[in-house]
């Protein structure tokens, strides 16, 4: 049995990782025939069996025993109402909770901190106590984003974890595979199962050339899902080389692999370094630094792939640092890119609002202290001159240590200076947990964040207003400025008295020369005694509902369905089932299900709201389809995405493509997740359709699966699909759900 969950990785564990490295790695070494990369070698070292895991990237399926699992407040509820259905009596792998998505901001971070103890006291209770019970370490309200948590506290070199979050990658920064799951995949691991996925492809990134000036880490992410786009990265573990790389902070890296979730990547990685070895040393890990100075070879790439990458690689990107700009994305999609030079041109040209309404500086993605110490550079340049900011400025600090520290060092002072509000060590506004009081909804108006993501209704849950991303020195010198037209790099920004200033680029410590102040500590470690918790859900709680299992499957072709919704272009989850006041609901899958597909743009108008259909067509025993476009529940790893449909009677989706964790979570739920064989018919469904799924009673790997839609006029199409179910999830299916298969094989084990 491993070690009590405690507030830090032990070093035992990280030794016990590297001591597998020289075999495992010279066992795939052998296999594949040729020098491996820094991902090959994770996997190798993480893989169930070494000898005998698949290696064919993008196409075999293989199993893996990660070293951590963590979980945010708003996943973990579901992930721990499902573990909790398995029967086990405690977490096989070393396990954290942590609250972050649940707090909302209003007024600033203690009194938004207090409402949220307050207003949330039932969930928080239920995670405290699960956790408590199932030997999971707690991370209470205030102590910081999950990301941020775990990059200061546990993640490793070569070490490798799943959470339940999409942007788990975070970790990639300190040189960890972080993969973002759906609760079901989490369940898995805590039960002693392995991380079943398929082999991901390899992108490499060489970056050349040196950060400087106002150029950041997040300028480095924004220009890559330019080039990649929001599905480029889909399968993929993107890997970051080349002499560019020591010029960007641990933390920088971590921003850069976080927001690797926006293009779809599986993960992202940075080799093991002096840098990662500092940052590691700063954060009081010490002897985990010196472990993995002593496997140092096995913790980067062999140095083949440096000279020759398009050997290993599916692609190649080249990055030069020395010419990069500072970038700004949106709005309502990651992938729309411009320099801030190109800006002005392009405001006036699409008609976006001229005036920044708010400016929002911190999320999982950026609110290091490298960050805030940027920001606050340039919020200095300002005061040193009388200016305050023109937009309102709200700052997140990642964690409660970062907060602590940037306290200490007057750089919160620097902000508030020039007239920031500080909010609470959480998510906040990243997730529409934002009771914004200056705008009112349908009023159009240009909001800049340094957030990573910006569909539509993100942020305020207001349609009407466009999310650009930007670095947190950005994103300051927009609120400075008040204006989404300046560029600021070039030109001077002008004062409320009609001051002109032109902003110096910003310079600022990676890391804090007098250390990390640790803050409050937030960590609650499990209870000794399991049997003494008791795990209360209330009969009547409109924000818990333990679970009952999804009928299996009657192992006849599914006949006589109808198409509940046809979604027209991006369809994200957020666009499925969306956060802000929704995520009072997460563990309540009943109640949450009146969220249902609520933000779809979809083909065709319906008499009643999707998720009042969604509920008629189930009480009515009617099972159903619905239909998406390309890169189908692109975003958020929240499963509540297929659960949802599950529950109320949804069987099959059938896309143009899906995005990687999404597809993962429909197959889990016990959902089928079809891709159109030719993109084009997604045109044949209607409205009307009645629509059989024939094929079934067949299911293997590759079989075909035609959907037969029957059409109001008489008329039939039959519309061959694909599915990439292995021969393990096509048993999810039959089981009902790969819960109910895993709750079967636990029975049957003991
Ligand atoms: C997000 O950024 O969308 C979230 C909220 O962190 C989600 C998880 C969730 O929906 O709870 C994610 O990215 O996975
Ligand atoms: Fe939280 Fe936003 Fe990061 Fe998601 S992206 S974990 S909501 S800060």
């Amino acid at each position: 049995m491993t070690e009590p969950v405690g507030p830090t990785t032990p070093l035992s564990l990280v030794e016990d990782v590297y001591a597998r490295f020289p075999e495992r790695v010279a066992t795939t070494r052998a296999r594949l025939g040729r020098p491996m990369t820094f991902a090959e070698k994770i996997l190798a070292a993480h893989a169930d069996d070494a000898t005998t895991v698949g290696l064919a990237r993008g196409v075999d399926y293989a199993d893996y025993r990660p070293d951590r699992v963590a979980m945010q407040d708003a996943t973990a509820q579901m992930a721990l109402l499902q573990f909790m259905l398995a029967g086990l009596p405690r977490v096989a792998v070393p396990t954290t909770v942590h609250c972050d998505h649940l707090i909302q901001a209003h007024v600033g971070a203690d009194a938004d901190l207090r409402v949220a103890q307050d207003v949330n006291a039932e969930v928080y209770e239920f995670l405290r106590s699960v956790s408590a019970k199932y030997g999971i370490g707690f991370w209470k309200p205030g102590s910081g984003i999950i990301h941020q948590v775990v990059l200061e506290q546990y993640a490793f070199p070569g070490g490798m974890m799943i959470g339940t979050d999409s942007h788990t990658p975070n970790a990639g920064g300190l040189g960890m595979v972080a993969i973002g799951v759906g609760g079901a995949d989490a369940v898995d691991v805590m039960a002693g199962w392995p991380f079943n996925t398929r082999v991901p492809k390899l992108i490499g990134v060489r970056l050349t050339g040196t950060l400087s000036g106002w150029t950041s880490a997040k300028d480095v992410i924004l220009a890559v899902a330019g080039i990649l786009t929001v599905k480029g990265g889909t399968g993929a573990i993107v890997e970051y080389f080349g002499p560019g790389v020591s010029s960007i902070s641990a933390t920088g890296r971590a921003t850069i692999c976080n927001m690797g979730a926006e293009i779809g990547a599986t993960c992202s990685l940075f080799p093991y370094d002096e840098r990662s070895a500092r940052y590691l040393k700063a954060t009081r890990r010490e002897e985990i630094a010196d472990a993995a100075d002593r496997c140092a070879d096995f913790l980067r790439s062999d140095p083949e792939v440096d000279t020759d990458p398009s050997r290993f690689y599916d692609r190649v990107i080249e990055i030069d640092l020395d010419p990069l700009e500072p970038h700004l994305v949106g709005p309502h999609t990651p992938d729309l890119d411009r320099p801030i030079s190109a800006l002005p041109a392009e405001v006036a040209r699409e008609g976006y609002p001229t005036e920044v309404s708010s400016a929002l500086v911190g999320s999982c993605t950026n609110s290091s202290y490298e960050d805030i110490g940027r920001a606050a550079n340039v919020a200095r340049q300002a005061a040193a001159r009388g200016l305050r900011v023109r937009s309102p400025l709200l700052v997140t600090p990642g964690s409660e240590q970062v907060r602590a520290t940037i306290e200490r060092d007057g750089l919160l002072a620097d902000l508030e200076a020039i007239g920031a509000t500080v909010l609470a060590n959480a998510c906040g506004p990243c997730i529409g947990q934002w009771q914004r009081d200056d705008i009112q909804p349908g009023q159009r108006n240009a909001i800049v964040t340094s957030f990573n993501r910006n569909f539509p209704r993100r942020n305020d849950g207001n349609a009407d207003t466009l999310a650009f991303i930007g670095s947190p020195e950005t994103v300051v010198a927009m609120a400075l400025s008040g204006r989404l037209d300046l560029d600021f790099v070039h030109e001077p920004i002008t004062a409320e008295d009609g001051t002109q200033l032109k902003l110096e680029p910003p310079v600022a410590d990676d890391l804090p020369s007098r250390g990390y102040d640790a803050g409050r500590s937030g960590f609650v470690a499990p209870a000794d005694d399991p049997s003494s918790v008791t795990v209360a859900v209330a009969r009547d709680s409109e924000r818990l509902e333990l679970l009952t299992p999804f009928p299996a499957w009657d192992g006849k072709d599914l006949t006589g369905l109808r198409v509940l919704m046809k979604a027209v272009g991006k369809c994200t989850t957020d666009h499925i089932s969306p956060a802000g006041p929704w995520l009072r609901y997460r563990g309540h899958l009943t109640n949450i299900s009146g969220n249902l597909f609520i933000g779809v743009d979809n083909a065709w108008p319906t008499e009643k709201p999707l998720p009042e259909l969604a509920r008629d067509f189930k009480d009515a025993g009617i099972q159903w389809i619905a239909v998406g476009d390309e890169n189908y529940g692109e975003g958020s790893s929240r499963e509540h995405a297929a659960m949802e449909p599950r529950a109320t009677g949804g069987r099959a989706i059938v896309a143009r493509s899906f995005a990687r964790i999404h597809e993962a979570n429909l197959k889990k739920q016990g959902v089928l997740p079809l891709t159109f064989a030719d993109p084009a018919d997604y045109d044949k469904v209607r409205a009307d359709d009645v629509v059989d799924v024939t094929g079934l009673t067949a299911l293997a790997p590759g079989s075909a699966v035609t959907l037969v839609l029957h059409h109001a006029d008489g008329t039939t199409d039959s519309v061959p699909t694909r599915h990439t179910m292995s021969e393990e999830q096509i048993a999810w299916f039959r089981a009902g759900s790969a819960l109910n298969l895993l709750a079967q094989q636990q029975a049957a084990r003991s």
